[in-house]
């Protein structure tokens, strides 16, 4: 199967029926060089700082920079861009009454890079067993460089999110999502995955930001991440996605049953 590539007037529909028939999906060039470069730059001083990652996974030649909804107002757009957030709500709320933004993050790979180990992103909620007609995440991977096979473009294996579980899939069954700056890669928690391998002399940075169902812990807790404070400075909307807001009934509440929003208000 062929990794299904759309433009950047795809309709949200469009795109969650490529999730559901492939597990992943490309849109060329949703947004522009001049988003990407802004978003960029405002990280830089962070990703400079940023460790290596520490074993195969997060990757030795790897750098993983989080909280980018505190750090950088351009990569709101990212983050609650319509096409994105109503592709990923689409396909998590065929199941969950809502959806949440799970983790913000940078992936830079630097020369050298080796290929991850193939995964999938599910398996961060402790390899629970999804039954295999729920999609509970949707990720996405913006190219903030160009994503080509040589520097590591993240490598997926379209339709894999039909698979059995707990497989190990061969280097050689999956393709290099290759894609200009300004892309965006989209895939589910089910599909199988992995970044790539960097033999190049530049960096390969990407912006991966992650929506979940909100009945599931998120990964990066966006309440330390950005707290009421700093939520209280950004689009209302935004806020509620990170989490801001309470999932199902009442996941989320504090004080009194209060929404979480009203925390918010006390410091606007
Ligand atoms: O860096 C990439 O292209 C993919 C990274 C990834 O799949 C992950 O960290 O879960
Ligand atoms: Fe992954």
């Amino acid at each position: 199967m062929e990794l299904p590539r759309y433009g950047r007037n795809a309709s949200s529909e469009d795109v969650a029926q490529a999730l559901r028939d492939a597990g992943c999906v490309v849109i060329e060039q949703l947004v522009s060089e001049e988003l990407m470069e802004q978003v960029g730059s405002e990280l830089e001083p962070f990703i400079h700082k940023t460790p290596f990652g520490l074993d195969s996974f997060t990757g030795e030649k790897t750098k993983r920079t989080g909280s980018l909804i505190a750090r950088s107002n351009s990569s709101h757009e990212l983050a609650s861009h319509p096409t994105v957030v109503g592709s990923a709500k689409d396909v998590i709320c065929q199941t969950a009454s809502s959806m949440q933004i799970h983790l913000t993050q940078i992936i830079d790979l630097g020369p050298g890079a080796e290929a991850q180990p193939i995964h999938r992103d599910q398996w961060a909620w402790d390899f629970f067993p999804f039954p295999s007609d729920w999609e509970v995440e949707v990720s996405t991977m913006w190219a903030l460089t160009d994503f080509t096979e040589e520097n590591g473009a993240t490598r997926i294996i379209p339709g894999s999110h039909l698979w059995e579980d707990k497989l190990q899939p061969t280097y050689e069954e999956t393709v290099p999502a290759i894609m200009s700056c300004g892309s965006v890669l989209l895939y589910t928690g089910s599909a199988y995955h992995s970044g790539g391998k960097n033999i190049t002399d530049d960096r390969r940075t990407g912006v991966n930001i992650d929506y979940s169902a909100s009945f599931l812990r998120q990964e990066e807790n966006q309440y330390l991440a950005c707290p009421p404070e700093i939520a209280a400075t950004i689009d209302s909307d935004l806020a509620k996605l990170i989490g801001y807001s309470k999932g199902s009934y009442a996941l989320g509440y504090f004080g009194d049953t209060q929404d979480p929003m009203e925390a918010i208000e006390t410091f606007r």
